[in-house]
């Protein structure tokens, strides 16, 4: 597809996620290998995925990138930076880059975005990479987008700290440790093989890259493939879509939820009278065939 048509589509989406059950039909089933890339910002999560994007080139396969941009929609600052390193990229048929605005100040995930992965996969990629800053709900959520969750640290991010944040040890799959030409990054290294032996993980969950000298990104692409492939062996990849499948209708339930609540406007001061009203106003709007989410 071509890459305006595919921007245009996402826009679609965007704006509206209800129309994307329609467009997704139009397309052919396509499973691509769908990985998030979580961290503190600054860890160098842009620069790792460009040089991912720039190996997976060399063995000619194709790429998709969502950004997800932790500022408001409104100023992209933090994405023009990464847009101008990726430059080079946006001339590559088979390298598409896209951004979208995250939910919130907590930098949740977008209720699009599952949708936005979803046409990114029937549209053929062989990967689908989505990056997302490692702060509040997001870290936890992208894990349930996503078929493997790598945790990029480094040094001098407060890591240490950010490693004994309840989640962060169960969520992701393979952890790595970046900026490996400086050498304080040795003390991140032994500190979270010291972690992963505590939470049962394997070595083979952790490895050292330097985007700059450019070292381990091969190791990397490699570990994530090779995660993909016993995921997928096992069932582990089945069974964490069905997982995403249920995550989206929650999200969708929520909105619809919430819809539903703004229409009251009674002081109610009970709860339970505030749920029922709620609810009633919900059923009222399904009867009618109208809002709330075309369900
Ligand atoms: N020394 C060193 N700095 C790096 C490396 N990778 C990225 N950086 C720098 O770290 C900063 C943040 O990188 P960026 O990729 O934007 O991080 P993100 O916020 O996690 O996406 C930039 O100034 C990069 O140049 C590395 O391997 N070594
Ligand atoms: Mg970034």
């Amino acid at each position: 597809m071509e890459h305006k048509t595919l921007a245009k589509l996402i826009t679609q989406i965007e704006n509206n996620p209800e129309v994307a059950p329609q467009i997704l039909q139009q397309f052919p089933e396509h499973q691509s290998k769908v990985i998030g890339f979580t961290g503190s910002p600054g860890v160098g999560k842009s620069s790792l995925i460009d040089r991912v994007i720039r190996y997976i080139r060399t063995r000619d396969l194709s790429v998709a990138v969502v950004a997800i941009d932790p500022s408001s929609p409104f100023t992209r600052g933090a994405f023009l930076g990464d847009r101008i390193r990726m430059r080079e990229h946006f001339v590559d048929d088979n390298v598409f880059i896209r951004s979208m605005a995250s939910r919130g100040a907590l930098g949740g995930l977008c209720d699009a975005i599952f949708d936005v992965v979803k046409l990114l996969e029937v549209s053929g990629f062989d990967y689908v990479l989505v990056e997302t800053v490692g702060i509040g709900q997001s870290e936890i959520e992208i894990s349930h987008l996503v078929d493997v969750t790598v945790l990029v640290l480094s040094p001098g991010f407060g890591d240490e700290v950010q490693m004994l944040k309840a989640g962060v040890m169960e969520i992701a799959d393979l952890y790595v440790v970046n900026k490996s030409d400086l050498p304080e990054s040795d003390t991140v290294y032994s500190q979270l093989l010291a972690f992963l032996a505590l939470a049962g993980k394997s070595e083979q969950q952790l490895c050292k890259a330097s985007t700059h000298a450019n070292n381990g990104v091969r190791e990397v692409v490699e570990k994530i493939e090779r995660l993909w492939e016993s995921f997928y062996a096992d069932g582990t990849i089945e069974r964490r879509r069905k997982r995403r499948t249920r995550y989206h209708a929650e999200h969708i339930v929520r909105k619809i939820v919430e819809q539903a609540m703004n229409t009251v406007q009674e002081n109610a001061t009970n709860p339970y009278e505030f749920v029922k009203l709620a609810l009633s106003r919900l059923c009222e709007n399904h009867l009618r065939g109208g809002q709330g989410g075309g369900i």
